[in-house]
């Protein structure tokens, strides 16, 4: 699932897709890159993200949505629902709700439904997250939601740990290292680690137990290598859907490991 962020203040991609035609260009290219689907965003998720109006949202996404659905699979990364709605009208077949409250809104529309955990908002999520397990209290929120999901009648549903959605350092680790138990409740599950803070955390040397920030991290420019690590490992572990912003560099990984599986 190649990113396509048609934002002014993405954490590692703000601004350089704003432009219809530029996104345009990104969607394609990603296509070439060998990506399976593109998935199209209008608002930031990242901590300490503003609000964007819903006008402005759907002015954004829609007209990239419309000229990519015809070529690729599209998947419309909001948590709006009027947005969502005016996205699977204009082509998108995937709605990838972070708030993972828009479940109905996917059924109508037949579209598949990515659910994915979060804690907090935007504004207050990193502000020191605490779970009793993370793990579990993670697994447990996606089985409800899959249970409403289905309940709403989605037939095509993922689920989404949420990497860096009100999560520590050692959180993300937590549950990267518990994905095969994720996997195993045979719900698809989707990953979206790429180019995210812990990377550039753990990639300048910094401690697993320590906090985004304690050093200096790498720049989301120069996460491509742990972006891999991570992609890699989700694959290894059965995710099947990874969320990345480098697609010809993961494609390749994705070859890889789809060939040494036994
Ligand atoms: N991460 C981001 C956005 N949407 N959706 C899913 N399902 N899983 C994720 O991990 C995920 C997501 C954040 O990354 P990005 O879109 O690059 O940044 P921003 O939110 O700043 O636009």
């Amino acid at each position: 699932m190649g990113v396509l962020n048609v934002t002014s203040d993405s954490f590692s991609d703000g601004g350089l897709y704003l432009d219809f035609e530029a996104a345009l260009r990104r969607g394609r290219e990603m296509i070439a890159e060998g990506a399976d689907l593109v998935d199209v965003g209008g608002e930031s998720t990242r901590p300490g993200a503003g609000a964007v109006p819903a006008e402005e949202e759907l002015a954004r996404v829609v007209p990239v949505v419309e000229a990519l659905a015809g070529e690729i699979r599209v998947s419309i990364d909001t948590t709006k629902a009027c947005v969502a709605h005016a996205a699977l009208e204009a082509g998108a077949t995937l709605l990838n709700d972070v708030s993972s409250s828009l479940a109905a809104v996917a059924a109508e529309h037949g579209a598949g439904f990515v659910a994915m955990h979060r804690k907090g908002t935007p504004t207050d999520m990193q502000n020191d997250p605490y779970y009793e397990d993370v793990v579990v209290e993670v697994r447990e929120f996606l089985e409800q939601r899959t249970a409403e999901a289905r309940a709403a009648g989605v037939a095509e549903l993922y689920v989404d740990p949420g990497i860096g959605f009100g999560k520590t350092v050692r959180h993300n680790l937590q549950l990267l290292n518990a994905l095969p138990e994720l996997v195993a409740t045979g719900v698809p599950v989707l990953v979206g680690t790429s180019r995210k803070g812990f990377i550039g955390h753990l990639g300048a040397g910094g401690s697993a137990n320590g906090r985004v920030g304690d050093v200096p991290p790498l720049d989301p420019d120069d996460r491509l290598e742990g972006s891999l690590a991570s992609a890699v490992w989700a694959m290894a572990c059965g995710a099947a859907l990874i969320r990345v912003h480098d697609v010809a560099a993961t494609v390749q990984a994705a070859r890889l490991i789809r060939d040494t599986a036994p």
